[in-house]
């Protein structure tokens, strides 16, 4: 698996700019994050609000594997409390703070190790993956951006989890979707799926799709002149495949964060009933 470790450094003030980090969304996509969360979830406002009134969240910190990341578990609580929920991170870590987070009666318990990050629903045992969240969530926020996709051209790169759940949530969008992955061999078992199309001269086709989902973990990879004139990116991949000068350029029709739409989305989905 090619899974983008976070870093202490992509995460850092992330809890004092989430105001900022909202308003931004909003005036980019006419959504906010808690919009994009419903939205992706398929979850009503009204139905998100009541389960923030009545849930409890906890945070559980991973010591397995590569170890804690600075920060992580105090960002994925401010996301959650940001979206009404009441959240506590346990004193313990792993298991034995999993038996904490059950002992006081969380209703929804997130942690993560270096494969997967999860939030697990410990009243009907849903669990919500931070792949398929991620990939839903940003076509959420494409979809605001664009002002609805349907029948708009849209290009995923990289058929991983997030590229995999992008690319089913557009086509429950009725988007006309294509995706494109390095190695060929990772689409193959796309290609029966109806109206999907699969790319595989990247440099010749990538001017043709004005939306794009950059869902790999590759870095500054796309110059503007490669894209379409009024290229809209969501960019849930990290570190961020657009060059740091066509950023700086086109920053307004951008969606890229570290982990602010993924939590959201992974919150409501997991705070269903
Ligand atoms: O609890 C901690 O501080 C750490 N164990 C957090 C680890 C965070 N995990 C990652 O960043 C992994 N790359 C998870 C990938 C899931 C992506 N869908």
């Amino acid at each position: 698996m090619n899974l983008t470790r976070l870093t202490e450094k992509d995460i850092i003030g992330l809890d004092q700019e989430l105001v900022s980090y909202s308003r931004d969304l909003l005036k980019k996509t006419g959504m906010t994050l808690r919009e994009i969360a419903c939205f992706a979830s398929g979850v009503r406002e009204e139905e998100f609000l009541r389960a923030g009134e009545k849930l409890k969240v906890a945070v559980v910190p991973i010591t397995a594997g590569l170890g804690i990341i600075g920060g992580f578990v105090h960002s994925v609580q401010d996301i959650i409390r940001f979206l009404g929920f009441e959240t506590v991170i346990t004193r313990g870590t792993d298991v034995d703070g999993f038996y904490q987070a059950a002992h006081q009666k969380a209703d929804i318990v997130f942690m993560a190790d270096d494969n997967r990050f999860i939030a697990l629903n410990l009243h009907n045992g849903f669990i919500a993956d931070n792949g398929i969240a991620t990939g839903r969530g940003y076509v959420a926020a494409l979809h605001g951006m664009s002002r609805g996709l349907k029948e708009k051209k849209v290009l995923v790169l990289g058929a991983g989890p997030v590229g995999r759940a992008s690319l089913e949530f557009l086509q429950e969008l009725g988007a006309q979707s294509a995706i494109y992955d390095t190695n060929t061999l990772a689409t193959v078992d796309i290609k029966n799926q109806d109206g999907v199309t699969i790319e595989s001269d990247l440099d010749q086709v990538l001017i043709r799709y004005p939306y794009l989902v950059d869902a790999t973990p590759q870095g500054s990879f796309l110059a503007l002149e490669k894209l379409h004139k009024n290229i809209m990116v969501a960019a849930p991949g990290i570190p961020l495949g657009l060059t740091a000068d066509t950023y700086a350029m086109i920053e307004e029709r951008v969606i890229h964060d570290p982990l602010q739409i993924g939590v959201a989305v992974m919150l409501a989905l997991a705070s269903k009933d």
